[in-house]
């Protein structure tokens, strides 16, 4: 089995953050297949930006999906078949700009998905404009005199939609933000990662995060807890926040049916329509 290094020529920038990411997605499926979740069950997609490239450089099955729609493609893939682990790589703009309808409903009805946001606070690829989590005066190609909004919370704005799983990794911490991944991916449910990622290119944050990124010992106790430590802007914890059980999508639309392995053969098809349509 190879490292899952494809032939693709890697473009980022020397020092993007992308770079840990890459790594880190790729010790945890490492980690997975000696859990027993083998390789050729995880299917990703991504959207379209730096973020996406990580799409063409990992040796994994897929579908490369459109700006803010990644996690609406993997929640069909999880409802076609059931057996897939599925995980979604999307950026800050692409997640919370373009595709936010698709976060705030995949977390509300608890799909079955894994969402990993690269979370550079800038929209990487069209080279630098603000994105919903840019810092109130960001300076940027479409705000040269610095963003007049608040940024979104992209954590708060999780928990309160209903994501089962909740944690914030860094990509420069990547053997910690491997273990966040694992465990985002076995949890049953939607689970949101946001990666703290620095765009060396545009938007370098590398000296904020060093200063201020620490590892939670643990999870927090409590909903309320997560959120508190979710708002907090001293200090940028790291690790789980928040994970609980409910009932996943996909089992609440078909019980244990999966609609690949469980497909009736043509000709059963054809009778049940003919059936249909008779008069
Ligand atoms: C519907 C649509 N709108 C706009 C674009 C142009 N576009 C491509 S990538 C991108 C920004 C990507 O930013 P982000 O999602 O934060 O990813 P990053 O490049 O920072 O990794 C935009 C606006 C597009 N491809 N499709
Ligand atoms: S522009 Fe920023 S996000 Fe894109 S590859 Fe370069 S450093 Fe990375
Ligand atoms: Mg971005």
């Amino acid at each position: 089995m190879g490292d899952l290094t494809t032939y693709a020529e890697n473009t980022w920038c020397p020092g993007c953050g992308n770079f840990g990411i890459l790594n880190a997605f790729k010790r945890a499926v490492g980690r997975l297949e000696e859990q027993g979740i083998e390789r050729q069950r995880i299917m990703i997609s991504a959207g379209i930006g730096c973020h996406a490239k990580i799409f063409d450089y990992l040796e994994l099955s897929g579908l490369y999906s459109i700006h803010g729609r990644s996690m609406a493609t993997v929640q069909g893939m999880k409802v076609a078949n059931p057996e897939l682990k599925v995980v979604a790589f999307a950026g800050d703009g692409d997640a919370f700009g373009e595709g936010i309808a698709h976060m705030i409903f995949g977390a509300k009805r608890n799909a079955d998905i894994t969402v990993v946001v690269h979370d550079n606070g800038v929209y990487g690829l069209t080279t630098g404009q603000y994105t919903p989590t840019s810092e109130k005066g960001f300076r940027g190609r479409s705000t040269p005199r610095g963003s007049i909004e608040e940024p979104l919370n992209p954590l708060t704005l999780m928990l309160e939609a209903g994501a089962t799983f909740v944690a914030r990794g860094y990509s420069g911490k990547v053997d910690h933000l491997a273990e966040v991944m694992v465990d985002a991916v076995v949890h049953e449910g939607f689970s949101f990662v946001q990666v703290l990622q620095p765009c060396v290119t545009f938007h370098d944050t590398y000296k904020e995060y060093n200063a201020k990124v620490e590892i939670m010992e643990s999870i927090p106790a409590s909903f309320e807890d997560a959120v508190a430590i979710a708002r907090y802007r001293d200090r940028l914890p790291i690790g789980v926040l928040y994970r609980t059980e409910k009932p996943v999508y996909h089992r609440e639309l078909h019980g244990d049916w999966n609609p690949v392995s469980g497909r009736p053969a043509h000709g059963d098809r054809v009778e049940r329509i003919r059936r249909l349509v008779a008069p």
